[in-house]
Order: structure tokens, then sequence, then C-alpha cells
């Protein structure tokens, strides 16, 4: 992060330091609408914050001095800036809607090999929706299982709840990704394998929990199939009927059975938490159809166009990136919540933890030195208005700064009643009562009891960003995954570390091997430490080994 820029921003903070968001308000009545914008179908109200123009000018600067600008050209124009992996970051060329646009990687067009993917995408969830793809028994798919964990599971389920009104109804969706037994048996206790289709989603083919899941599926589809009067051969040979991949290892899919006809690529410059939108989202467009579909990649598509275009003081990936910066680095917010009050947006949260924590939790520079500043914030949240009956206290009233963005959406899919307006109501009023506060002069004069006016008074100053969509369609929650895959990015560029590889996942994948072989050998190794040797003896003992 450039020091001197940011001496800046830290200068201001420390000169506003005795003024409020009230006061804020207070000063200048076009707040309001002067700290807003709209784009791609979203409007950013960020007028609640501790900002003044001064600061905004000053925080703009800190993207210049990271040459944010070019940087973005690079991910756009596919340079390979996964520097540490050697791979471009190319997932906004997976909804890229420009017809004549070429995006070279080692000097070939990607753009053709998407769009034949997309095609392959669309013929076969056509087949499979309108009841064409037949299972062994002739029967048509009912149900799609889709084993995945990570980038493969949580893009997937989250669109999948986010665009339920747009599914189709008489089919269902699960999603296995633990490779905890209870999951898969859970899942496979409510489906039919006459009637199941199996999409094993694994950019690698190698990861540990998909394919042990995958090879447990295709265990009891077999089973079943043989149960149904199919021969052992014969049920073997009905797996390619039941099974497809996703995936850009043709060999391993092969290995497994499933016939590469039906395995839908994709490429190493697709990072696994940015691949919603590549051949990931299969089960999303069986539920939704291609052309749901097609307008979900056209929201991104506004929101790619958006990010690149608009100057700095308008974009609002940038502007989110930057206010998230003011507060890690400036106000040390540890963390930031993400409040969707929309219940079909209840997997939101989760989905973001992964793109923002797995891509900026860095300790480490692009040069390899550590980092002498915090970078990326823990992210959390739950829809609300579930939240105001339980944590919300601890933003209100507790002792940590935690910035919100509160989502909503205008129009409900299911009006009843007026229960829309008192959820919209709830979202207006939280983003109020946390910037104003109450004072203990106000509780006065309402009459509360002088002993508890310490317990009843709001600190207010709470800062919360508010983003609007007239409703949630295939097109506004493209453009909402986009705008914070681009935030992501923004404050990784200024924080000058690398967001798209994930090297701190590897270690415990790598220790889980042994500690495997120890929990099932005849004699365990002990060559681990004391606590881990005690609870691998505790757990053979358990389960008789
Ligand atoms: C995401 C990560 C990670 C990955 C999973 C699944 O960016 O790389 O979450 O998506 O580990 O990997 P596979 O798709 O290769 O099974």
């Amino acid at each position: 992060m450039d020091a001197q820029a940011w001496e800046k921003v830290d200068e201001l903070i420390d000169k506003n330091q005795t003024k409020t968001i009230k006061d804020l308000f207070a000063e200048d009545k076009d707040r309001a609408a002067k700290f807003s914008l709209e784009a791609a179908g979203w409007f950013l109200d960020y007028s609640k914050n501790r900002i003044d123009e001064a600061t905004m000018k000053a925080l703009i600067k800190l993207a210049e001095k990271a040459n944010l600008k070019e940087e973005i050209e690079k991910m756009f124009t596919g340079k390979k800036i996964n520097a540490t992996e050697g791979r471009a970051v190319l997932h906004t060329a997976l909804r890229c809607q420009d017809k004549n646009v070429k995006i070279k990687v080692d000097g070939k067009d990607v753009m053709p090999g998407v769009r034949k993917v997309l095609d392959q995408m669309a013929a076969f969830s056509d087949q499979v929706r309108q009841g064409k793809w037949k299972g062994f028994a002739g029967k048509r798919i009912k149900n799609v299982v889709n084993i995945g964990i990570g980038g493969s599971d949580l893009g997937p389920v989250m669109a999948n709840i986010a665009l339920t009104p747009y599914t189709k109804r008489n089919m269902k969706f699960f999603f296995v990704s633990n490779v905890d037994s209870t999951h898969m048996a859970e899942t496979l206790r409510a489906v039919k394998a006459s009637e199941t289709l199996f999409i094993i989603a694994s950019k690698t083919f190698t990861t540990q929990e998909t394919m042990s899941n995958a090879e447990a599926a295709k265990a009891w589809f077999i089973a079943e199939a043989q149960k149904a009067g199919l021969k052992k051969a014969a049920a073997e040979a009905a797996v390619a009927k039941h099974f497809v991949a996703v995936s850009t290892a043709a060999k391993e899919v092969a290995a497994f059975g499933i016939d590469t006809k039906n395995m839908f690529g994709f490429w190493d410059w697709v990072g696994g938490r940015y691949s919603l939108p590549s051949a990931i989202g299969l089960s999303l467009m069986l539920a939704i159809g291609r052309n749901n579909y097609k307008k979900l990649l056209k929201g991104y598509y506004k929101m790619d166009r958006h990010f690149r275009t608009a100057r700095f003081s308008r974009n609002m990936p940038v502007i989110l990136a930057l206010l998230g910066i003011l507060y890690v680095n400036g106000y040390g917010a540890e963390s930031y919540c993400v409040l969707p009050y929309d219940q079909y947006l209840s997997r939101f949260p989760a989905y973001l933890q992964q793109m923002d924590m797995e891509s900026n939790g860095k300790c480490v520079d692009k040069d390899g030195n550590p980092v002498t500043y915090s970078t990326g914030p823990i992210e959390w949240g739950e829809p609300g208005t579930n939240g105001q009956h339980s944590f919300y206290q601890l933003i209100h009233q507790g002792t940590h700064l935690i910035p919100c963005d509160f989502i909503g959406c205008s129009k409900t899919h299911n009006p009843i009643g007026d229960l829309h307006d008192k959820l919209m109501a709830n979202l207006f009023a939280q983003t109020e009562a946390l910037a104003f506060g109450k004072t203990a002069e106000e509780c006065a004069a309402e009459g509360v009891d002088k002993k508890l006016i310490p317990f009843k008074t709001f600190e207010g100053n709470k800062p919360t960003n508010t983003l609007l969509c007239d409703q949630l369609t295939p097109e506004t929650l493209g453009a909402l995954v986009a705008l914070y895959e681009h935030k992501v990015f923004v404050q990784g560029v200024i924080w000058n570390i690398y967001s798209y590889d994930q090297w701190g996942v590897q270690l415990g994948k790598v220790l889980a091997k042994g500690v495997l072989s120890d929990l099932t050998a005849k004699k365990p190794s002990g060559k681990h430490d004391a606590s881990t040797n005690q609870l691998i003896a505790r757990y053979r003992k358990a389960v008789g080994r």
C-alpha cells in the first residue's frame, strides 16, 4: 500500500475524528445524493460512512498510486496476474457479451472456447429440462445432485437459492460438498437413482472430498440400478447416463467412467471461487434454463463494463473497496458484515466469505515480504431480519467497529400482505439507528429511568452501505456478484497482495493424508505432536482399532 497516499487518508481521519456521521449530515444537505450512485441495476447509498469529499479524494489517490487502472486492464486482457500460479485471471471473459472481442492467453483467443462450452451446457440443459435425457429406466431426470466443494459448490448453492423463483419447480437440486457421510446419506435418501443426475464438479478432479463423494455416489448408484433389475455390467454402463463432469481434467474424468462427451470444460484461468459463470454453473443452468442463465451473465457483464470504464469517483466496486480499506486500515475494523434483506440471498454471505477471505487473507506482499498493514477482513453475515434478533446487539452497542453492507430489493417475488414493507422498513431503520444512534438526552426526554440511560443510549456513528435493486433477478444477481468480485480485486491491488492464489489451504490438506493413514493403519506412526497423537489414539479406541 502506498505509504504516502495512505498518510494523507490517515491525516484526514485524525482531522475529522471529532465529527460523527450525524455531524456530517448536518453540515451538508446534499450529502445523501452526493454519496450515492447507480450501476448495473444497483443503487448504492454510501452516505452513512465516516467520509467527506476530501477523504474520498484521498482514498481515490490511494487507488491511483496503486496503478489500479493499469491493473484492471491487465486482468481484463488476460495478463498472468496470478503470478504465484503463473495464471491469467479471466472470469470476466466467461460473461463477456461483446461478440467481437478477442481475449488472448498465451497467444490464443479464449472466447471461442467459452462460447462452445456455453452452447454445450445449453444443449444439455435443454435436453434434461425437456425430459429428453432419459435415465437407465427410461425415466426423465427429476433430481440433480451437484458434488463439489469450495468454489465448485458455494456459487452454485448460493445462486440456486437466490434464483429459486426462476427454477424449474418439478426438479429438485441437491449439493453435496462435505466429506461427511451424513451429507451424502441424507441426500441419497431423498432421491431415486433412476431419476437422478450427478454432476461431479471439480476443476482438478483430484479433490479428496469431491472424489470420495463421487465414488460413494457411483457405488450407491450401481447398487440401486442392480436392485432395479440391471445386471452388474449394465448398471456400470448406466453410469454414463447419470453422471456428468465439470472439470479441466479429461483424463481423470474418463478414468472415473464418465463419457468425456458429457464433460463440460473450463480453464486454469478460472479461479474456483470465481467460477460460477463457468461450466461450474451447470447445475444452475439446469435449474433456471439457458435464457435466465444468459441474463445472469449479462448482469455480470454490465457490472464488468461499469468497473472497467467508470471513473473511480463514480465506480461502485472501487468505492466499496476504498471504504473497506478506510475501516480496516484507518479504524482497525477486523470484520465487516453483509446483511441481505432477502431470504433468497440467505447463502450470499457464505459465498462472499470464500470470495473475500480466500482471496485477500494474505500476510505477504507481491515481493514476498510480510505486509506492514492489515489486509482482508473477516466477512460474515446473515439474512435480515433474523440477525436483528441476535448479533445486531454487538454491532449497535458492542466494543467492535463493524461496518455493514445492507442489501435489499424493492419488489418481492412473493407479496403477502405487508410483509415486504415491514422487511424493508427494518432494513432502512437499522442503517438509520446505526448511523445516528440515540443520545442520553433523547433517552431522558423520553422519560427513561436515569439509571437505565447508559444502557439505552446508542452511540451511533456506525458506518453502513445500502445496496438496493428493484428486484432480485438473474441479471441483478450477476451484477451483485461481479460488484463484490471487483471490490475484492481492488483491495488486493491496493494492499499489493496476490488475490488469486490460496496457498493457505494446502497445509491442512497434506497433513490430513498422514493423519488418515494413522487413523486406519494397523499401528499408528506416533510421529505427530503429543496432542495430535492423543486425538488419533482416542479416535482409534472409540472405533475399535
Ligand atoms: C477456490 C479454491 C477452492 C476450490 C476447491 C475445489 O478458489 O481453489 O475452493 O474451488 O478446492 O477444487 P476443485 O474444483 O478442483 O475440486
